[in-house]
């Protein structure tokens, strides 16, 4: 009896989240945020621009600090271990979007990243490494922010990071997920990474104690965005930013290839971490702040209506759709002073057959192999 009750409470809850996450799909969660924004806009109320609604009291300028550390004497030999908490870690960040910022100005504010995007402390030996993997495509302004405010905010935990931007070549329907597999295959040949971040390109963090590195469970660490009111849209929300040891990402044979355009690729992989045993791990609400850099819907990635279909599968579709399926064919190598440029076709769902033209040659022309033992001695300041 008290077992029969438990399933029903179970289904209960389950349909909750179903129902929740169906009203916040993208249709409906603009619809119904542009509703309430109308009716608490009366004639007469002040209206408060977005950004301003972020409480930013004492945040910090993500770079203030940073500059002792180009002074520091760095040769690489018997460096101490960093401590366990950096003496550069503060709380909230500032974040705006200052108009004229160009590469060449991030390229100017970070003089300690190396080739392709590498960075260790010039003063300690990194307790971990951290490769931070970006699914791109046409988001050129926001990766700029990105990297603009990413590299400084990796920096101040002190860590080994690498950045890798994944970019999906022709105009096919993106596929976000599946770029994520290729930014784990192809980070992973480079470097014993101990933690991956998956990240989207238009969320900045706002709380340098969002550290970067993976916990005993897979982690979902974008739990509070301005977008969603700095909380949790629902329970079992993985979208965004997610981070992963290798093994962890393994384990759950890493993410689905298969959903094509907006929505539920996330959602499948917040299933595909409790039916590989684990679970969700949450940093605390006020470190796990973004900032979302507004834009318009993007061109070719159009709302999956499969997504219903596909979610209700997850279950028997795991294990057979993931890192032992995945397919692809490298375009190009780039190792660019903030980043390294992967850029992939990944054919369409009827396979790699149906492959975009690769780009022309002059995409690609730039190729270096990587050499990992120059790529980790950081320039003398
Ligand atoms: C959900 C989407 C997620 C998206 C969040 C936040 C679906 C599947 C429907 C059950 N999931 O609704 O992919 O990240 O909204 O926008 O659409």
């Amino acid at each position: 009896m008290a077992l029969q009750s438990k399933w029903r409470y179970g289904f209960m809850f389950l349909g909750i989240q179903l129902v929740v996450m169906a009203l916040l799909s993208r249709e409906g969660y603009h619809r119904r945020v542009t509703y309430f924004i109308r009716i608490f806009r009366r004639p007469g109320a002040t209206s408060l621009p977005h950004h301003n609604l972020t409480v930013e009291g004492n945040a910090m300028d993500v770079y203030s600090n940073l500059s002792n550390l180009f002074l520091k004497y760095n040769r690489r030999d018997n460096l101490p271990l960093c401590p366990k908490t950096s003496p550069f870690v503060g709380g909230p960040i500032h974040v705006s979007f200052p108009s004229r910022l160009t590469l060449a100005n991030v390229e100017g504010k970070n003089p300690l990243v190396m080739h392709g995007g590498r960075y260790r402390p010039p003063d300690c030996e990194a307790r971990h490494k951290t490769a931070i993997i970006i699914p791109h495509r046409n988001r050129e302004h926001h990766l700029k922010y990105l990297l603009y405010f990413l590299h400084p905010f990796l920096q101040r935990q002190q860590l080994n990071y690498g950045i890798y931007i994944i970019h999906q070549a022709g105009n096919y329907t993106f596929n976000r997920a599946k770029l994520m597999n290729i930014g784990f295959r192809e980070a992973m040949r480079e470097e014993d990474w101990d933690c991956l971040f998956f990240h989207d390109v238009d969320l900045i963090p706002e709380d340098d104690r969002n550290t970067y590195i993976c916990d005993a469970n897979p982690k979902h660490a974008a739990i509070a965005m301005d977008k969603f009111g700095y909380k949790l849209p629902y329970n079992m929300y993985f979208g965004g930013v997610s981070a992963l040891s290798p093994l962890q990402y393994l384990k759950m044979n890493g993410f689905p290839n298969n959903y094509w355009g907006w929505g539920g690729e996330d959602d499948d992989i917040g299933i595909r971490v409790s039916l590989a045993g684990m679970h969700i791990s949450r940093p605390p609400l006020k470190h796990g702040r973004y900032k979302m850099i507004k834009h318009n819907l993007d061109q070719g990635n159009d709302v999956n209506p499969k997504r219903f279909n596909m979610l209700a599968k997850t279950r028997q579709t795991w294990k057979l759709d993931g890192m032992n399926s995945l397919e692809y064919e490298l375009v190009s190598r780039q190792y660019l002073p903030l980043y390294a440029n992967i850029t992939v076709n990944i054919g369409t769902e009827k396979g790699l057959k149906t492959l975009i033209k690769a780009p022309p040659p002059q995409a690609a022309a730039k190729d270096e192999p990587i050499d990992k033992e120059a790529a980790k001695v950081p320039p003398k300041p």
